[in-house]
């Protein structure tokens, strides 16, 4: 019997703005208008302030835990610029800040959910957003649930998914893709390749060439891009999202990044990896090779750049201001927004406000 080869292909990988400044024209030509590119700078510098003072926030005892961002905004506000906000869902884990306010969400948000208020939960109506996602890889299967949604109502709408490098080995992830691309759902699925898993790093957790192969099981559209560049990943993700909504095709893009900070402050990377990585991490950084791009194309300056740094610096201080302010919640909400209709037994312990089950109330 004659072998043949039954399936054989290949994955590329999109870069357009490299760590230089330097702009492949051809491949990147009307992917992002000038005056956009300002407005992304400008919120991605707004990001990283906010994630900088997330961060003392909890070095000072103001917050609980927080995983920084850094070193991640461009793929997060990449995929967003190209969503329509009004229909597009956004699904994503706690990386994702660029995104999540790209696409609607006031910053005190992520400030309430890190300071342990629920309140931080309730994403806005109108937002078509989801509260960020902590147990790793589920986000994915509620994506596959509003992509679902939208094509059984015709809504022409796309559900975008994120998750990491090391949710991409979750079971969770790979029914979510499965179920997507048997179903023919208008999704996205966007790895953030950022090396490690807390401390595991990414060949401990993939042993494929490259986290997209992984897509390619459930016959999904496949593609890395470089993720520090918002140029690669509004390219990528503006092909993905079109071909989801016009097509119902799934795409994987696995955007290669990676985790300048600790995985949360209640880790302390050092303790397992080599920092000298970081100093050419650092070279690739997303917000300092735009600002590049945007110099040497007259629409960025020194002067622009201090008085975006003030302006960031108010407009955070201003967040904070919110996210302190709020008044405490009520004991009862406890009760009040975990069921939608409140089984006997807490109906007799938010009358009592106790619980039997520490020992208490039992007179
Ligand atoms: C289901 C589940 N298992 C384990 C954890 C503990 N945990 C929190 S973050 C994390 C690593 C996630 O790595 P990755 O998906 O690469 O995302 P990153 O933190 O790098 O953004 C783990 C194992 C969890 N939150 N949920
Ligand atoms: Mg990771």
């Amino acid at each position: 019997m004659p072998t043949k080869t039954v399936y054989k292909t290949s994955i590329k990988n999109i870069s357009i703005l490299d760590e230089n400044g330097k702009f492949d024209s051809k491949l990147g030509k009307d992917v992002i208008p000038i005056d956009d590119a300002v407005r992304l700078y400008e919120h991605m510098m707004r990001c990283r302030r906010f994630d900088e003072v997330a961060f003392k926030l909890q070095r000072s005892g103001r917050m609980g835990t927080y995983p920084q961002n850094w070193g991640q905004e461009a793929a997060s506000a990449g995929a967003a610029y190209v969503l329509d906000k009004s229909k597009d869902w956004l699904v994503t884990p706690y990386r994702e800040n660029a995104g999540l306010f790209w696409h609607g969400l006031p910053m005190e948000y992520i400030l309430w959910h890190w300071m342990g208020d629920e309140r931080g939960n309730q994403i806005p109506e109108g937002l078509c957003q989801t509260p960020i996602s902590i147990p790793i890889g589920t986000q994915p299967l509620h994506a596959v649930g509003f992509a679902w949604a939208a094509k059984y109502r015709k809504e022409n709408a796309v559900a975008v998914t994120f998750f990491g490098d090391g949710a991409s080995s979750e079971g969770d992830v790979h029914e979510a893709l499965n179920f997507a691309t048997t179903m023919k759902l208008p999704m996205v699925f966007c790895c953030q390749n950022n090396g490690w898993a807390i401390s595991t790093p990414l060949e401990r957790n993939v042993a494929a060439e490259v986290v997209a192969q992984r897509g390619l099981a459930y016959g999904a559209h496949c593609i890395q891009c470089d993720g520090n560049d918002i140029f690669a990943v509004v390219k990528v993700m503006r092909e993905a999202v079109e071909r989801a909504r016009n097509d119902f095709e799934v795409t994987f893009v696995e955007m290669v990044t990676y985790r300048m900070g600790d995985h949360t402050t209640a880790d302390d990377a050092r303790r397992y990896r080599d920092s000298s990585n970081l100093e050419d991490w650092e070279k690739k950084d997303p917000l300092r090779r735009l600002r590049i791009y945007l110099e040497a194309e007259g629409a960025w300056d020194d002067a622009k750049q201090e008085a975006l740094e003030a302006q960031a610096a108010e407009h955070v201080r201003e967040v904070v201001k919110t996210a302190e302010g709020i008044e405490a919640p009520k004991t009862a909400d406890i009760f009040d927004y975990t069921f939608a209709e409140l089984p006997q037994d807490l109906i007799e312990q938010r009358e009592r406000m106790r619980t039997t089950s520490i020992g208490l109330g039992c007179d």
